[in-house]
């Protein structure tokens, strides 16, 4: 630096440091809103001269919370400590512990350590109960961290040591504990699945959302109940995580907070090695208008901020990437006094009173009780939009050499002795070195002073948490009168299966009993399905209100926004609608509430789009119908390759406590619908529906005699041939609209072909296998005893004839029940893409159309030896099929 620039920068150092003195006395004689005041008419004024002054949504890299402004923390600082470290402790033995009976059985030791007092502050001063008279907070917590409140829970007393002994191990005399937060698995516990990482930040932004409908609705009352969403810094990278952070500051959620651990590190290594996740989060956030609470450094550092007077260190710590950070943990006292402190004299000064063990020592913001407790203190207070805390801490926190701060942290399951004994240490956990060894799990007696306090702040606080309950009380399931009118057919008029079930639903929101708790869900799609009359009468959910003259408000059907509105149009998002269904649907526990959500989409956008939100559906016991709109590949026309659904059927399949239709008949749903409230609400099942709607319009039929049982089973006989006597005898399947195509065939092969052929509608084809493999398994486990029979085979099991399947779904589905059949079966599908055209044209591609079930059957007849070769031929040509035509799985 020459001479000049030199004498300029101490010039301008100057002048800065008295624009900073004179900011601190009118911050002081005036307060902060004078302050604020200042500088925006300053920003003002620089632009109006022609400054431009670049736009950032960041802040220093600091605490947001000056210390003065902090809180004084309400707690036992050292009892918290202590209670802390026993947590610490037990959660590390959890994992090293199991890893010695079964190696390789797993477990996370650091994401937990670099957590723990962001939960412990929480535990002992903000989570809170559900109880009789209060709702509760609701947490989601990171699933990682399991080990940590599986720890917290057995100091409170509500684990065994069996239990935490058989971490992992699940299927152990006495059961286990999950890996991860699972409802399904641990009902009494665990309320949220959040190890599938960025579906549980997005689910808790539509559960506060959620909330505040429920109390816009009067379905409960107005509560501070608040959402909590726990997430680490690396798993902000799934687009799920942000996706809906805008939803939360539109719905000025001041009832959600997310707090997100920094510890800059993710599985394989830094977040942002090159850049800093805190400030790219920050701007993020603030950009979408979310109180931004950064908790960076703990309280060491205040005094040697408040001695940096020229915020030089500040400036310092803002040039910091990650990378280098993450080295400054695993390094010792003196790099850290030459790397970050040694590049200005100034700020070795800062320092210079602090040895190099000090220097290594210096806490970050989130691992000091106080700044966290600060923290949350301000979020929830906070009013008018939801708030993010943007936690600092270390990875492995406590580890020492075992792994803190290290690349290979995360994968960390094992401590040598003297890992265990510098983490005793450290911690100052009561046992000795030969103790300590064994790795045992530490309960301090029950009037310890530990037990007590904590006990007395759960208390103070409640009851324990997580805890899950089903709550509601059940149903009447008595709603068969409602359902009635279905089952009589539409007289003639021909309708879509989805404008039969749009009727059902205007039906239900109508009913005395569940009317209320019908929660409608459409992701921009109402038009679509025909539900706009539903705007009009029910009603679009809007928290305040419809500010603005619909366009259509002449109109007999117009766009009706009401606080009170019933349908939830979630704009287009499939994962946020079925954020909302999972809450709507897991209600009778969180809030003990029976909502019945129908969330109405696109078929092909469902599983093939957010099937892992479906499976957390599943694993949270979710109730509720998901309906799978505008579905089978040839009867959505022109829409083509990516709306055609043939697949959702398919990709049901995994879900095992999801019943999936393709009904093809209004009554079939009403029979389905009827029976699914009755199983969900008044028996209270863990089960959810998924049923197929078309909007192909056809007249829809009388229901045909006693068929309901046949309907839930997943078949029954529909049409039976008329002339029993005939011969040439076939069975045909089918399901969805396809089984138009399978009567038009019964009638050809009858006329022309002289084979009588009995047509069966079939609803499930999963119900038809999961009874059929279920039946399997209790006659091979059971060899003594009378052999049961499975379902579609004492359907299918005595009939003559040949057997043909055909739906609008892969050639897979009718595949799984064959081998239950007494003989083989033709099938016929929709494997391929789609294509953009009409419904005649795409059945003839795909060869579902009644030709090619009655080429089928004759050709089966043939193989059977039943009618010549010559038949089939004749029938081609007679048919006028293509025999060359492309192979629509392929082309
Ligand atoms: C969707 C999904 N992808 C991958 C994983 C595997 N996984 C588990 S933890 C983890 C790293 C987590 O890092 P971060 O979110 O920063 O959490 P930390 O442990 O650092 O607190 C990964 C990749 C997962 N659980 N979910
Ligand atoms: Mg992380």
């Amino acid at each position: 630096m020459d001479q000049e620039t030199f004498a300029q920068r101490n010039m301008e150092d100057v002048e800065i440091q008295e624009w900073l003195e004179s900011l601190d006395s009118v911050l002081e004689s005036s307060g902060p809103e004078v302050a604020r005041e200042i500088l925006e008419r300053l920003r003002a004024h620089a632009t109006v001269n022609g400054i431009d002054l670049p736009f950032t949504a960041n802040t220093p890299y600091a605490n947001t919370i000056p210390v003065r402004l902090e809180p004084l923390f309400p707690g036992d600082q050292q009892l918290e400590r202590r209670i802390k470290s026993l947590i610490r402790w037990n959660a590390l033995a959890m994992v090293v512990r199991a890893n010695k009976v079964e190696h390789n059985i797993g477990g996370h030791i650091s994401t937990y350590a670099s957590a723990a007092t962001l939960y412990e502050v929480g535990f002992n001063h903000f989570f809170r109960a559900r109880s009789e008279n209060f709702e509760g907070d609701t947490i989601y917590f990171q699933g990682h961290a399991a080990p940590g409140i599986y720890a917290r829970a057995f100091l409170e007393g509500r684990l065994s040591t069996e239990k935490l002994e058989n971490f992992r191990r699940e299927l152990k005399p006495g059961g286990g504990l999950s890996s991860y937060p699972h409802p399904w698995l641990m009902p009494d516990f665990w309320e949220f699945p959040t190890v599938s990482m960025g579906l549980s930040p997005l689910m808790a932004i539509y559960q506060a959302r959620y909330n505040r409908y429920l109390e816009n609705r009067g379905l409960k009352p107005v509560t501070d109940a608040k959402v909590w969403a726990f997430l680490g810094d690396g798993e902000t990278d799934e687009p799920e995580s942000l996706g809906a952070i805008t939803l939360a500051s539109r719905e000025k959620l001041d009832n959600l907070i997310f707090v997100i651990n920094c510890n800059l590190q993710r599985l394989d290594g830094p977040v942002r090695g090159n850049g800093q996740i805190i400030q790219e989060l920050e701007s993020a956030f603030r950009g979408a208008r979310w109180n931004v609470i950064k908790v960076l450094w703990g309280s060491e550092w205040d005094p040697i901020l408040e001695r940096d007077t020229e915020g030089l260190l500040v400036k310092r710590m803002g040039e910091m990437v990650d990378g280098e950070y993450q080295k400054l943990v695993v390094s010792s006292g003196d790099y850290v006094r030459q790397f970050f402190f040694g590049g200005d004299p100034r700020l070795l000064k800062l320092v210079e009173p602090l040895p190099d063990e000090a220097l290594r020592r210096l806490r970050l913001g989130g691992h000091d009780p106080r700044k966290v407790y600060a923290a949350y203190k301000a979020a929830v207070d906070y009013k008018g939009g939801p708030t993010v805390i943007l936690a600092r801490t270390i990875k492995g926190y406590g580890l020492g050499e075992a792994g803190e701060g290290k690349n290979v942290t995360h994968q960390q399951k094992k401590l040598n002795e003297e890992e265990l004994r510098e983490f005793r240490s450290r911690f100052g956990i009561p046992m000795g070195d030969e103790e300590i060894a064994k790795v045992p799990f530490y309960r301090p007696a029950e009037d310890s002073e530990e037990v007590r306090y904590l006990r007395a702040r759960r208390e103070a606080l409640g009851g324990y948490v997580p805890q899950r309950k089903a709550r509601a009380a059940a149903l009447s399931g008595g709603h068969t009168e409602l359902f009635k009118e279905f089952l009589e057919g539409s007289e003639g008029r021909e309708v879509s299966t989805t404008m039969a079930f749009v009727a059902m639903l205007r039906k239900m929101l109508k009913d005395p009993e569940i009317g209320k708790l019908v929660v409608p869900i459409v992701p921009d799609e109402a038009r679509t399905f025909g539900m706009e009359s539903l705007f009009r009468t029910v009603g679009i959910y809007s928290s305040v209100g419809q500010k603005y003259e619909p366009v259509d408000v002449n109109t007999l059907l117009y766009y009706k926004e009401a606080k009170d509105g019933q349908i939830l149009e979630e704009g287009i998002t499939e994962a946020g609608s079925m954020a909302s269904f999972i809450a709507a649907g897991s209600a009778y526990a969180t809030h003990g509430i029976n909502t019945i959500p129908f969330f109405i989409y696109y078929s092909m956008f469902g599983f093939q789009r957010i099937a892992d939100f479906i499976w957390a559906a599943a694993d949270m016991r979710t109730r509720g119908f998901l309906l799978g709109g505008t579905s089978g590949r040839t009867t959505l026309s022109g829409e083509g390759l990516q709306h055609q659904d043939g697949n959702s059927h398919v990709l049901a399949m995994p879900v095992p406590n999801l019943l999936a239709y393709d009904p093809a008949f209004a009554y079939e749903i009403a029979v389905i619908v009827d029976e699914g409230i009755r199983r969900m609400y008044k028996e209270g099942e863990s089960i959810f529906y998924y049923i197929t709607v078309m909007n192909e319009p056809y007249v829809m039929p009388h229901t045909p005699g006693d068929v309901k049982d046949g309907i839930l089973k997943g078949m029954y006989k529909y049409k039976p041939a008329s002339n029993k006597k005939a011969k040439l005898r076939a069975q045909l399947l089918g399901s969805g609209a396809i089984l138009n195509e399978v009567l038009r065939a019964q009638e050809v092969l009858e006329k022309n072909y002289g084979v009588a052929a009995d047509v069966w509608s079939v609803t499930s084809y999963k119900c038809l296998y999961t009874d059929g493999v279920e039946t399997e398994r209790w006659n091979r486990l059971h060899p003594d005893e009378t052999p049961k029979v499975p379902y579609v085979k004492r359907c299918l099991g005595e009939e003559q004839g040949v057997f043909v399947a055909a739906s609008d779904y892969l050639k897979t589905l009718p595949a799984m029940i064959s081998k239950w059949l007494p003989r083989r079966m033709a099938i016929l599908g929709t494997d391929g893409f789609g294509r953009s055209e009409g419904r005649t044209s795409l059945r003839e591609f795909f060869e579902v159309d009644s030709r090619f079930v009655v080429l089928a059957t004759l050709h089966e007849l043939a193989q059977e030896g039943l009618v010549g070769e010559a038949t089939v031929q004749n029938a081609i040509k007679d048919l006028a099929i293509n025999p060359e035509k492309p192979n629509p799985v392929i082309s």
